[in-house]
């Protein structure tokens, strides 16, 4: 069974059939819509070439494209893409567990139980919210109340990337499956997320570090945490060691053989990546880093946000799949 595929594009480009999504990380961001039958989400988020880009994603026959409440999604018969967008306030908990209860119920309602991947684009994430809690706590704990009591019958949190943007609202979104099993994979080098202890905030993040897809794995955005700790505050050469030897580990043999999952993937087996840094100034730096890091074919996006904890510099999310082995 294939698995959906993405890739990255010229933000202005056309695209052709089958295609189940658009993200575009560009100048604005917006409630998602659908355009030419292709929903469209568009998030305030410049990427190095300030050209920005779009994130496309192909499912396979007939799509299905509609609206369900505030969200747009489509789908073929095994797959189903989702996109909501919550308005900017003084308090996120209540409007992120509506819409994510919302895309809780689209799924159920239309037999795609399993989400595998979520992203999460949150305006003035270090910020504080009207009750003095910082925006992306508040965001979880709107997200935790969901999971807890709307998510019933599917299979654990899944994959995702949680991260600032210039954009005035949150936009999120997410993919998810009817047949397939996911599994989703933990990092025996970091706490679960959804088991960090509370000084991190009064609900705990709602992801896995990874989600296997027959033989794909989602990497979650992934940084220079250790246990639940940040590590190598202010140093950003240090902290993109971390984050990438925390990645390495999740996707090695190691880690996945110790989850009864078989098989195992390299750095040099990552795509469709991208890199989110906190300071302009850094890109040169993390340019260069991550061209030693990854394949040369590797797709990469650099991408600059405000990341969930003060005190990290960068973060970085992918897709692991083997490569052929000519490569
Ligand atoms: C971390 O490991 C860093 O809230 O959805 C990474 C991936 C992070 C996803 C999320 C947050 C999220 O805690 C931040």
């Amino acid at each position: 069974m294939a698995t959906p595929r993405s890739r990255f594009i010229a933000h202005d480009a056309t695209c052709e059939d089958d295609v189940l999504a658009r993200i575009v990380f560009g100048a604005a961001s917006g409630g998602p819509c659908i355009e030419s039958g292709v929903p469209t989400l568009r998030l305030a988020m410049c990427d190095d070439s300030h050209d920005g880009f779009a994130e496309i994603w192909t499912g396979n026959g007939p799509i299905h494209s509609g609206r369900f409440n505030d969200l747009v999604f489509a789908h073929d018969d095994e797959f189903l893409f989702c996109a909501g967008f919550i308005a900017s306030s003084g308090r996120y908990t209540e409007a992120t567990r509506q819409a994510y209860g919302d895309a809780f119920a689209l799924v159920g309602e239309r037999d795609f139980p399993k989400i595998f991947r979520m992203w999460n684009f949150i305006p003035h994430i270090n910020g504080a919210n009207r009750e003095g809690l910082e925006v992306y706590r508040d965001f979880c704990r709107g997200r935790a109340i969901a999971f807890e009591q709307d998510y019933t019958g599917a299979s654990g949190m899944p994959a995702a990337t949680g991260i600032g943007t210039s954009g005035d609202g949150v936009g999120f979104y997410f993919l998810a499956c009817r047949a397939n099993s996911p599994r989703h994979i933990e990092n025996s080098r970091q706490t679960p997320a959804y088991e960090y202890p509370q000084r991190y905030g009064p609900k705990s993040p709602s992801f896995a570090r990874g989600t296997l897809l027959d033989d794909t794995l989602y990497v979650s955005g992934t940084a220079s945490i250790l246990g639940h700790e940040t590590v190598h505050e202010g140093d950003l050469d240090k902290q993109w060691h971390v984050a990438i030897g925390n990645i390495a580990h999740l996707i090695g043999i190691e880690n996945l053989e110790a989850q009864n999952v078989s098989g195992g993937y390299t750095l040099r087996d990552l795509d469709q990546i991208k890199v989110y840094y906190r300071h302009a100034a850094d890109l040169p730096r993390v340019m260069k880093l991550a061209q030693t890091a990854f394949h040369a074919d590797a797709n990469i996006r650099y991408v600059k946000a405000d990341i969930c904890r003060a005190d990290l510099l960068v973060e970085i999310e992918g897709i692991a799949s083997y490569r052929r082995r000519s490569d």
